[in-house]
């Protein structure tokens, strides 16, 4: 079987090579593939700032810094995971629902592969049609979510679909298994001393910001786990979550957040979890800082996905191992 990793740094250097993510192949072969990066350049249904298309460009550029082994997962990623990366999926410029028909339609080939994608945004609004793509294959999906709001408004300016509904929604089409569903990390301005009750009225659990740090990195981990269970699980990953001081160019940032490592121990904090497919998404590299520091948040916590998945795979390896010898 053909196994797709990154091009040998020994061979050729890092900053050389076309800029896919991590130098993966650029291929469209699911067969061969266990997960892919995927990128949805769109942000038409952003609500201030615009530029998250380029999103998934910046991530890729500076993704050429990741090396293929995770210490803090212990875990080398491409001897248990063939990865490619897949290129971007098809959107309409200016139009939300056709583009979101799109992504959706492209999203669920690869589920139907039973291959993973790590979608790269694009606004937040993109994570509408991948979870309509997970669910149409998979059924309704548990959800974990990072980011500093909850996006459960009903309209903005009238609109059912922007940046700012996308759980709502996905709530509404029955997408998601809200008893099973977290929010984690909101903070920050709001229109109404209301607005995040709509979370809770949808059935999510929510943790603001000021309960994580009551709570502790741990703990925090710990109510997230519980609460996902056993349940095929959607993970998606805005990294205004993060404070602006990490990742400057987003959409809407929130100041008072997480520091990098906060949030690169939270997403750690998922393995063992079965997840059908994530996301990181909002970020607009046109609002970066030098060095693309907030790409390079993207991209690493993109890289802690696999790690994840590459570990599932290896326990999994291993129990097989272990019944084929009581066998
Ligand atoms: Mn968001």
């Amino acid at each position: 079987m053909v196994r797709y990793e990154p091009a040998n740094s020994f061979e050729t250097p890092r900053f050389s090579g076309v800029r896919t993510f991590m130098r993966l192949p650029n291929v469209r072969d699911l067969e061969n593939a266990d997960a892919v990066i995927v990128g949805a350049p769109f942000d038409t249904g952003a609500s201030f700032r615009a530029g998250a298309r380029f999103g998934p460009e910046g991530i890729r550029s500076v993704s050429h810094l990741l090396r293929p082994y995770n210490p803090s997962q212990g875990v080398s990623i491409f001897e248990h995971l063939s990865v490619i990366d897949y290129g971007d999926v098809p959107v309409v410029p200016g139009f939300i629902e056709e583009s979101h028909e799109r992504i959706a339609a492209g999203l669920e080939e690869v589920h139907r592969a039973g291959v993973v994608p790590i979608v790269l945004g694009g606004d937040h609004s993109v994570a509408l049609p991948e979870l309509r793509a997970a669910a149409k294959v998979h059924g309704p999906l548990a959800l974990v979510q990072f980011d500093s709001h909850a996006d459960t408004w009903d309209a903005y300016f009238g609109k059912k679909y922007n940046h700012g509904t996308v759980f709502r929604r996905a709530a509404e089409e029955g997408l998601l298994i809200p008893e099973s569903s977290i929010q984690v990390g909101m903070r920050g301005s709001l229109y109404g001393s209301t607005d995040l009750e709509a979370s809770r009225s949808l059935g999510f659990e929510l943790l603001t910001t000021g309960e994580v740090k009551e709570l502790g990195v741990p703990e925090t981990m710990d109510r997230i786990r519980e609460r996902v269970g056993n349940s095929k699980t959607y993970v998606s990953f805005d990294v205004d979550f993060v404070d602006p001081a990490y990742t400057p160019g987003t959409g809407t940032p929130e100041v008072g957040g997480f520091t990098s490592l906060e949030a690169l121990e939270l997403v750690r904090g998922l393995s063992g979890i079965d997840i059908a497919g994530c996301d990181i998404v909002e970020v607009y590299p046109q609002y970066d800082g030098p060095g693309q520091i907030t790409a390079l948040l993207a991209a690493t916590v993109a890289f802690e996905f696999l790690s994840l998945l590459a570990g599932s795979k290896a326990t999994a390896e291993k129990d097989g191992e272990a019944v084929s010898r009581s066998e």
